[in-house]
């Protein structure tokens, strides 16, 4: 029987979960089964991925980095691809800005309303924990995310994917000694990595077998454990905002693609769906990262060099479906609490959705903690932190699983777009509207 493709398989898996989910909510104790006894299989997948995440990232950029024959053209790398990671966010802000100050969905929830939400959710614990995470992280500065960079133990970062900048940290600064002592002696080393990279691709499509089962896990949790909004209306507003900004920065991504490449864009979404699509089952661009890494190299042509630097980096610090929902976040918040903001405090939400986008981990959820920075970057009142959290609360993970799409397709198109700009990459693998 022919293999059916893999973006088919995780659709099918998604959608009998979505199917099973909304039967198992019209069952007594189903929520109960499907949290207990079905999600775990979905946890396990996205720890077995985020698990290699770390000697892939390790494995590969060493080889991208030490089959540089000069460290310049990584410098060269390094600094195009930092430079567009933040364009594209602050593109990302600004269509959200303009859109929900456009459609306000934030206007119209009644004082009644606020009120109950205020008495439910003022002292709910798991609000108040994320807020107090967010102030831990706020607490030592904007540049905290810079200082996280350098590790003092390489094994202690290895083993938690959210210090996964430190790992890439120290890969960089070993690749780079790699190249200064020169290739006889780099020599053994090399090999090692080389193989230990065909390796870990190998365990990628073994993980990859059993994505069909996985997202068909992760999506009936989803189901049974979002919540009943009662704000229907503003919400439904809100999160179409939030969609519409997305969809806007995917028209953008192909855009530039077919300027820059001539790639064509929709076969560009097509060998990207796989990836999208665990994103949007896992909510975590660390997950997808393997997936993104083997696609974006094998199947679109870009060279080694610059997809083992780009997407690792790119997965923890470039995250603009994330600044965007932020930027929408925080307006939509403060148009809801009748928090007045000035142009001033809107291109102040631009600068710090920015950092918070970089600061974000790369899991589910981390958006929503670091939009507690945005928030009090334009003197939200603390008191109100906790109600406006708990506004956006509801529906926050169907919006995480959307942005993280976007984190993953922004990765790689910023990692073709320097590819072509450093004649790293293989158009004869990539299908062109023309040459
Ligand atoms: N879920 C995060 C990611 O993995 C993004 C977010 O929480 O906004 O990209």
């Amino acid at each position: 029987m022919k293999k059916v493709a893999l973006h088919w398989q995780i659709l099918i898996g998604m959608l009998i979960g979505l199917l099973f989910g909304f039967l198992m909510l019209q069952v007594s104790g189903g929520k109960w089964f499907v949290e207990n006894w079905i999600n775990p299989l979905g946890v396990i997948f996205i720890n077995l991925l985020k698990l290699i995440a770390v000697p892939l990232i390790l494995a590969s950029l060493i080889k991208g980095i030490s089959d540089l024959k000069d460290i310049s053209k990584f410098r060269n790398i390094g600094l195009r691809t930092m430079v567009i990671f933040i364009l594209t966010t602050v593109m990302a802000i600004t269509i959200g800005l303009v859109l929900v100050n456009i459609f306000k969905p934030g206007n119209g929830i009644s004082s009644e309303t606020i009120e109950r939400l205020t008495s439910t959710y003022a002292n709910n614990s798991g609000l108040q924990a994320k807020i107090e995470e967010a102030s831990l992280q706020k607490e030592t500065g904007p540049l905290q995310f810079l200082v996280d960079m350098v590790p003092d133990n390489i094994f202690s970062a290895m083993s938690n994917n959210k210090l996964m900048l430190q790992v890439i940290f120290f890969t960089v600064f070993l690749g780079i000694s790699l190249l200064l002592i020169g290739e006889e002696r780099a020599k053994p080393l090399k090999s090692l990595f080389d193989s230990l990279n065909d390796a870990v691709l190998k365990m990628v499509d073994l993980i990859m077998l059993t994505a069909p089962i996985a997202v068909f896990a992760l999506l009936a949790n989803v189901v049974v454990s979002s919540g009943d909004p009662d704000l229907l209306y503003a919400l439904l507003k809100y999160a179409g905002v939030v969609v519409l900004g997305l969809m806007i920065m995917i028209v953008f991504y192909c855009v530039v693609i077919l300027l820059t490449t001539r790639i064509n864009p929709l076969w560009f979404l097509k060998k990207m769906s796989p990836a999208q699509l665990l994103a949007f089952s896992t909510s975590s661009s660390a997950a997808v990262l393997p997936v993104n890494m083997k696609i974006v190299e094998e199947e679109i042509g870009v060279d080694k060099e610059v997809s083992s630097f780009v997407l690792p980096v790119g997965a923890t610090v470039n995250m603009d479906g994330t600044s965007l929902y932020q930027g929408v976040a925080a307006v939509f918040i403060s148009q809801a609490l009748g928090f007045h903001l000035e142009l001033t405090d809107q291109l102040m939400i631009v600068l710090t959705a920015l950092l918070a986008s970089i600061g974000s981990a790369a899991v589910p959820g981390a958006g929503m903690v670091m939009l507690v920075i945005v928030l009090e970057s334009i003197g939200f009142p603390s008191d109100k932190l906790a109600i406006g959290l708990a506004l956006i609360f509801a529906v926050d993970r169907p919006l995480d699983m959307c942005r993280t799409v976007i984190n993953v397709t922004g990765d790689a198109m910023v990692s073709i777009i320097v590819a072509k700009s450093v004649g790293k990459i293989d158009f004869k693998k990539a299908k062109r509207i023309y040459v």
